[in-house]
């Protein structure tokens, strides 16, 4: 016989991991402010990853040390950035775009780098595209993330493919501790090689050369700074470990 007065059984819930629920307050943040959110392959050819955005054979990212290449000169992306090249040949500006995605590194892990970890991307090109855009996006970012009142600073910096280039640090109001400037990632104006080497693959494809004198700006971040300071997680490897110990406290709040 079956007693219908007994309680039922409690189902247990799963829950979003934290790198999902990161990207997804991002995400939020980049379609209110109307850009389009894609993804792309891992697997990537070295023309992607590195040629077409201005990382000469000869320059130190390329090191066997930090890339896992596969065969037939493909590898593991490293970055995001090979999706503004694969976006734009595919797409003729006005355009904004956000990646997300996985990227690899071939390095010793340690409580703040592993192998894997994950990547915001974000590309926008147009007719006078300048600086200020850049830096007006990032902020409105910043405050998306951690409230109106939220400042960020910029620091000359270097990446191939953009020119100028800078990082940028959101100040992290810490609710339980020492505040401090976050560091939270690079960006820049993107870089007329860029351009040139996508018209180039875009010309090989039969299609217009339409980039070229186009201005843009683009910025790529890592979500796991940002969870792990959310959420108190004191290592990136826990995130990626799967014990449910850790991600177990990130149940039942879909
Ligand atoms: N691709 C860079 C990295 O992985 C981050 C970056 C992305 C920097 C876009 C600048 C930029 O415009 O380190």
């Amino acid at each position: 016989a079956i007693d219908v007065t007994l309680p039922g059984l409690g189902l247990p819930a799963g829950g979003l991991h934290p790198i999902n629920r990161v990207y997804d307050d991002l995400t939020a943040i980049y379609e209110r402010l109307g850009y389009t959110v894609i993804e792309g392959p891992e697997v990537e050819d070295e023309h992607h990853n590195f040629e077409a955005l201005n990382v000469p054979w000869y320059h130190p990212a390329r090191d066997l040390q930090d890339t896992f290449w596969l065969e037939d000169g493909r590898l593991l992306r490293t970055h995001t950035s090979p999706m503004q090249v694969r976006y734009m040949v595919d797409h003729e500006p006005p355009l904004k775009i956000v990646v997300r995605g996985k990227v690899y590194r071939y390095e010793a892990t340690d409580a703040t780098h592993e192998a894997m970890f994950h990547q915001l991307e974000g590309l926008v090109v147009g007719d006078g595209i300048s600086m200020a855009d850049l830096k007006g996006t990032i902020a409105e970012m910043a405050r998306g993330l951690y409230g109106p009142s939220a400042k960020v600073r910029f620091q000359p910096s270097y990446y191939p493919f953009v020119e100028p280039g800078a990082d940028f640090a959101v100040w992290w109001d810490n609710p339980r501790g020492e505040s401090k400037w976050l560091e939270l990632g690079g960006c820049g104006m993107v870089h007329p090689n860029v351009f040139k080497a996508v018209d180039d693959l875009r010309e090989a494809a039969g299609k217009a050369r339409v980039y070229e004198g186009k201005t843009g700006f683009a910025f790529g971040l890592g979500p796991e700074r940002i969870a792990m300071l959310k959420y108190g997680i004191p290592d990136i490897r826990y995130f990626y470990a799967n014990d449910p110990r850790v991600i177990g406290q990130f149940r039942g709040e879909l």
